[in-house]
């Protein structure tokens, strides 16, 4: 049985703002994040900077209970569930925003769409449980269906391609092949090429450089370049992620001008206005 599809809106039917890409809010309710990490792990904390995103601009909130740093340590379902249940139901009672859970596990995303959640977003393109395709197809919600190489643990030890991006696209038109046979609406897709998940620095711009050929799959793209390991690749000097604001945005405003239908960030209010004004520069008269 579908759950009802009550407190969800719509993501993927939502009209766009002014023609730019949306923006996806991260709030990681984790003690290891590699971007802000252990800053929002209680439900208060983690609540007051939704909700201060949602003032910010974000269209989308996605909340997550377990990192996926490279080298990160797998959590408990019983405590992944215990972060972030009570930050979707706090956000839910308070805004109709549409809310994304970050999470591998079908269990996770169950009890979060319960909450009031109405997107899965997997790093492991609904592919980390057997389970994970029909609960997905059963729960009727969107899915952004993302490509690593590995898992977090063992991502980062030396990837090799020999075209990233006609592999990297492969793989999610299989995956978006593998949801539609299991049931889930291709409406509900969204695909991601997973920057940073197993690539090193050229298969991370080679992957930039080619997003339109994922986005040429006819599924919206979702893209998560901010405050990343490439930017620090890129710039020694942007050692803390809190140091990669520059990067991070130059990175959004090229894949929102190449696919790009939504991007992931962690500063939603930086981020909208870098769009506002690129918006206002190709509007003007000349
Ligand atoms: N990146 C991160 C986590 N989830 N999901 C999608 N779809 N795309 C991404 O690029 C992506 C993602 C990593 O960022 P963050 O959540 O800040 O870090 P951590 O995994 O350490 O919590």
């Amino acid at each position: 049985m579908a759950p009802k599809a009550r407190n969800r809106a719509s993501i993927t039917g939502s009209s766009l703002s002014g023609g730019r890409p949306r923006v996806m809010g991260v709030v990681n309710v984790t003690p290891d994040s590699f971007s802000d990490g252990g800053r929002f792990l209680g439900p208060e904390a983690a609540t007051a900077h939704a909700l201060r995103l949602i003032a910010e601009g974000a269209d989308v909130l996605d909340i997550g209970g377990e990192s996926t740093r490279p080298g990160a340590e797998p959590v408990a379902e019983a405590e992944e569930i215990a972060r972030v249940v009570p930050v979707i139901r706090a956000v839910r009672s308070q805004n109709a925003i549409p809310i994304s859970i970050d999470t591998m596990r079908p269990e996770v995303a169950r009890a979060a769409m319960a909450a009031g959640a109405g997107m899965w977003n997997d790093v492991t393109a609904l592919d980390w449980s057997p389970q994970s395709l029909s609960v997905a197809a059963e729960m009727g919600c969107e899915v952004v269906l993302m490509h690593m190489r590995g898992d977090p643990r063992t991502m980062q030890d030396d990837p090799d391609y020999a075209d990233v991006a006609a592999e990297v696209t492969g793989f999610l038109a299989h995956r978006a092949e593998a949801a539609m046979a299991a049931g889930v609406a291709r409406e509900h897709i969204w695909l991601d090429p997973g920057i940073g998940f197993g690539k090193r620095l050229d298969h991370n711009l080679a992957l930039l450089r080619g997003l339109e050929r994922i986005a040429d799959l006819g599924f919206p793209v979702l893209l998560g370049v901010s405050r990343k390991g490439f930017v620090r690749t890129i710039d020694a000097t942007a050692v803390e992620a809190g140091d990669r604001l520059g990067g991070s945005l130059a990175a959004a405003l090229w894949g929102g001008g190449h696919g790009a239908a939504m991007l992931r960030v962690h500063d939603v209010r930086e981020t909208v206005q870098a769009f506002k004004v690129l918006g206002a520069i190709e509007a003007a008269q000349t």
